[in-house]
């Protein structure tokens, strides 16, 4: 469906608009490549079902994004194109919510990583992205999506779906509930430090995909986007989204679930690039818990596809009928290779930071 031009004027925009594309981005929101006359843009709609409070949403963006900016004397940062009310966001007459960004040019995305300068660039800049945020004046972010990585209720919600069975899609999926249900009572430790204080929350990303960061041609320079769950959390979540898709030999789409597995001389890469930029503010109890932070997101990914696809495909996107199933495979053949090597990247963890 064509975009109502309407909505585009509704922003501060430069130029006038000249043409709008649909890019491929995500599961939850839809978002377009907006150019006029004089730049571009990226417009999102915001998934309203998933968020929403957009209100404090955009909140957050505002405070995340102007924060760096004060901090980050660089073009390559993402700036909050206002409303023409001077919000961060449109409501439009359908009860939509937009919101438009800058539009970084010559900006890449990845699915897969390709090199070891890449994966050292990853782990670089998500612990620099939690390091700018520690000073965020007071008060916290809000919290947008309250519980978004407690394992614990997460198993919950995936035990519902195995009962509601949605057109008894459990017998496609026997193997796939029996692995998870299994591993389920281990799955709980981060949270149960977090309640015990041993971790602190601090705001992270909470989304720590790869294809959340804009390369440059020279693969050095990065922005990091989709800010929407930037909440309280644990450092592990972020150091364990990325290495579930940075460092996974197969992407989430992938079809051929052979293909997925876990890239050690990447991790290292990564690993080494995160300890960089995180050696001076990450606690000794923090760091004993990224690879359990690896293990618990993947986890906890497999489970939420497959939650979605017993519930009837509710809550991602999805553009075949198993497209959910396949998805929990590929993250299944990659925890199997987390858990197999995971003592080992537990040692390179600690050696890493010992040695910096
Ligand atoms: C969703 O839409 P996207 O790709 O940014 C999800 C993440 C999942 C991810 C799976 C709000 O993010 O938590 O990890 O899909 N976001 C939300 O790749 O649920
Ligand atoms: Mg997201």
């Amino acid at each position: 469906m064509a975009l109502d031009t309407t909505i585009i004027d509704s922003f501060e925009i430069e130029g006038s608009f000249v043409s709008s594309e649909t890019i491929v981005s995500g599961y939850i929101n839809t978002t377009y490549k907006i150019t006029t006359t004089d730049t571009s843009y990226i417009l999102q709609k915001v998934n309203h079902s998933i968020f929403k409070n957009v209100g404090e949403l955009s909140k957050n963006i505002i405070r995340i994004t102007e924060h760096i900016a004060s901090k980050v004397k660089d073009r390559f940062i993402l700036k909050v194109i206002p409303s023409k009310i001077n919000e961060g966001f449109h409501k439009d007459s359908e009860g939509n919510y937009w919101r438009m960004f800058n539009y970084l040019e010559n900006s890449v995305t990845f699915e897969v990583l390709e090199s070891e300068k890449q994966a050292r660039a990853l782990g670089n800049a998500f612990a620099n992205y939690q390091k700018l945020l520690i000073d965020l004046p007071e008060p916290g972010l809000f919290e947008v999506l309250p519980d978004f990585h407690n394992t614990p209720l997460r198993i919950e919600h995936f035990k519902k779906a195995i009962e509601f069975n949605f057109e008894n899609r459990k017998e496609h999926a026997r193997d796939e509930i029996n692995y998870l249900i299994d591993l389920a009572s281990e799955m709980g430790e981060v949270v149960s430090l977090g309640n015990q204080k041993k971790i602190p929350l601090r705001s992270i990303h909470q989304d720590a995909k790869l294809s959340n960061i804009l390369f440059n041609s020279s693969n050095e320079q990065f922005c990091i986007i989709d800010l929407d769950t930037t909440m309280p959390g644990y450092l592990c979540y972020d150091f364990g989204d990325a290495v579930r898709t940075g460092m996974n030999t197969a992407s989430e789409e992938e079809k051929d679930v052979s293909k997925a597995s876990l890239n050690m001389n990447l991790f290292k890469t990564f690993a080494e690039g995160y300890a960089e930029a995180s050696k001076e503010f990450i606690t000794q109890e923090e760091i004993k818990t990224l690879v359990l932070g690896v293990k618990t997101i993947t986890y906890e990914q497999a489970i939420r596809f497959l939650a979605d696809y017993l519930n009837g495909d509710i809550y991602y996107q999805t553009s075949y009928a198993e497209n959910n199933l396949t998805r929990t495979k590929i993250q299944i053949a990659l925890l199997k290779d987390i858990i197999k090597n995971y003592n080992f990247m537990y040692e390179y963890i600690t050696q890493l930071y010992k040695m910096s």
